[in-house]
């Protein structure tokens, strides 16, 4: 017989699916992802038996719980439901969905509302970082309407902003977890990076593109599909991430120059289908290559960074992304510091309810 979970739809900055209550759902992992399996109809490129979008960015789960800890009011574990297989994975964080955390938390009363803002301190379960997102809640009520736009997201809706602050190395221990800069992988010259999300960082012309085709065009292109494949599985265990043949990390993100402005122009495979904008804590990795000396990025953009605080405007296939960082010791791979990232996102209550699937 089918059951009934409670549950709330929302978008989370460019990335949409399914909250959830801990206390709603089995304590067992095994029972667990086989239900959020079967509440997002995979393994089936359609989902069409169950609440997901056929797409990663819209087979995503958000579990949320009040936390223990002092430093934090709810706890946050992202599971990405894998569209086509059979497998679920909390070895990545997703930014995007974050965006949503604070809302639900105070729509689901784990978070007192102040009466004009709400500040939420997330622990990311994920990866044991922190961040504060700040959620509009005039008379405490949240607020999703408002003129914030974000690339990627048609219309306007409230701000939430979000901050991070001890995001370096949150998945492979070290930020550049290969100890360099720079590195050589099946010939290609890449940057391997983990700020808040596992990224490699590989120069578009390398592979013969000029940054600028479309995802449908690099998801037809076989041949490159494989190579960065290839090269993903090689940097996965380079970066303290063992096998990844299996694991929704690290991000591929092709790097060209800028064409409207932006620092430069990205094209990211997470990691097998091509990211329609780009993930939020991907594009702080992103920027942060771009400030290093040594990095590809940074020879890309040739640019070189002496100020402590900026804001680096990362493109993408639908628009850019900005990311306000403070850094120091730009210049030495040894002492480099991201004291600090933020950014805005926005998020909107879809749907709540319940969602229904009979568990074996
Ligand atoms: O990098 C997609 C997304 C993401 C992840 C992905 C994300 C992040 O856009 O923080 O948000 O890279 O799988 O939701």
């Amino acid at each position: 017989m089918q059951q009934a979970y409670p549950c709330y739809m929302m978008r989370g900055g460019t990335s949409k699916g399914l909250f959830f209550l801990a206390e709603d759902l089995p304590e067992d992992t095994k029972k667990r992802d086989q239900l959020l399996l079967g509440l997002m109809g995979s393994p089936d490129s359609r989902q069409i038996d169950g609440l997901g979008g056929a797409h990663p960015l819209t087979s995503k789960v958000a579990i949320v719980s009040k936390s223990i800890r002092d430093d934090a009011d709810v706890d946050y574990l992202f599971v990405q439901v894998v569209v086509d297989k059979a497998q679920v994975s909390t070895a990545q964080n997703c930014g995007n969905m974050l965006a949503a955390v604070g809302p639900f938390s105070i729509e689901k009363g784990l978070v007192t509302a102040g009466d004009s803002h709400t500040d939420v301190r997330i622990h990311m379960l994920n990866t044991g970082a922190n961040a504060t997102a700040r959620v509009e809640t005039p008379e405490t009520k949240v607020n999703y309407q408002g003129s914030a736009e974000i690339d990627g997201v048609p219309g306007s809706s409230a701000p939430i902003f979000i901050d991070f602050l001890d995001i370096a190395g949150s998945s492979c221990g070290k930020l550049f977890p290969t100890g360099n800069a720079q590195d050589v992988i099946l010939d290609v010259p890449v940057t391997c990076i983990d700020n808040g999300m596992p990224v490699v960082l590989l120069k578009a012309e390398s592979f013969g593109l000029s940054g600028a085709e479309s995802p449908t065009e690099l998801e037809a292109n076989e041949a490159l599909k494989d190579k960065v494949e290839a090269i993903r599985l090689s940097a996965g265990k380079q970066m303290n991430l063992g096998d990844v043949s299996n694991k929704t990390v690290p991000k591929m993100s092709l790097i060209s120059p800028a064409l409207h402005g932006g620092l430069l122009n990205t094209r990211t495979f997470i990691p097998h289908r091509v990211h329609e904008a780009i993930g939020v804590l991907g594009s702080v990795s992103v920027a942060t290559a771009c400030v290093l000396k040594g990095t590809i990025a940074n020879d890309l953009v040739k640019k070189t960074f002496s100020e402590s605080a900026m804001a680096i405007e990362v493109e993408h296939p639908t628009g850019q992304f900005t990311v306000e960082m403070e850094v120091s010791d730009s210049h030495d791979i040894g002492k480099f510091c991201v004291k600090r990232a933020a950014l805005l996102r926005t998020a909107r209550l879809l749907m709540r309810g319940e969602a229904m699937f009979a568990l074996k």
